[in-house]
């Protein structure tokens, strides 16, 4: 598995309650705040070290700092949103990084989300999806091929946000998926499949960071299905779950 050293994360600000919400409903900014902080602290424990930025108050869904950029060793690829009231958070985070990372490059065609782009070592699934296109995803493949990583196009289920909504990467060769994922045949045989339970669909965006895999909160039986064989810490991120997001679209982890 990769070792991850470091995580940028963006702090919310009061727009969070007009967040995108295919649910229609809006979260509650002080709760907001506080899961937040408490997925610092759980990034910290892990041995993270975080660099935090601050709420960009024209833009309400920039909590979710996995969709503008993607990162890979020392480089930073800013990606291309696909949707209007989030296009200028590139831009703005491009600005915000600029001394983190020594190579930073901007995908200028199409539209790509961090939110679609499954990580596999240096191997990058991208989920086509409502907000990613073939075209920003082979952008991106033009960045990331150079580096000595290899891309393929897979498509998210139809209704659904992200192609990780429906699956995370748990070791090298383990992906927990939804059913309706696993059985659109992508995966194959290349990878160990775990089935999400059946009602705990949410729960299918986890994140796997050096050995430890952090859970949503709320989902028992995906937490007994984990813990058999992994360490497992469980954060609450009901509240970011209001407006479609979950634990992996608020870092972005190199
Ligand atoms: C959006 O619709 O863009 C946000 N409300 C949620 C983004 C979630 N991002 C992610 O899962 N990577």
């Amino acid at each position: 598995m990769i070792e991850f050293k470091n995580a940028i994360v963006r702090a919310p600000g009061p727009n969070i309650t007009n967040a995108l919400s295919s649910k229609g409903l809006s979260p509650n900014f002080l709760k907001v705040q506080s899961q937040h902080n408490h997925y610092k602290v759980v990034l910290k424990e892990i041995g993270l070290r975080i660099h935090e930025l601050a709420p960009l108050k024209n833009f309400p869904d920039s909590v979710f700092v996995e969709d503008p950029a993607l990162a890979f060793d020392n480089t930073c690829v800013v990606l291309r949103l696909g949707i209007q009231s989030r296009f200028g958070e590139s831009a703005a985070l491009e600005q915000d990084i600029q001394s983190i990372f020594s190579n930073l490059i901007r995908i200028d065609k199409g539209k790509i989300e961090g939110g679609d782009i499954l990580r596999v070592g240096s191997h990058f699934i991208v989920g086509l999806s409502e907000r990613t296109d073939r075209e920003g995803a082979k952008a991106l493949e033009q960045i990331l091929s150079p580096l000595g990583a290899t891309l393929e196009i897979s498509n998210t289920p139809r209704g659904v946000l992200h192609f990780k909504s429906e699956c995370s990467l748990i070791d090298n060769e383990t992906i927990l998926a939804t059913e309706r994922l696993i059985k659109t045949g992508f995966f194959g045989k290349k990878y160990r499949l775990l089935n999400v339970p059946h009602g705990e669909e949410m729960a299918a965006n986890c994140l796997s960071i050096n050995g430890q895999v952090l859970a949503p909160k709320g989902f028992k039986r995906t937490l007994d299905l984990l813990s058999k064989e992994y360490k497992v810490k469980v954060v609450d991120v009901s509240e970011m779950a209001k407006v479609d997001a979950g634990l992996s679209c608020m870092s972005i982890r190199w």
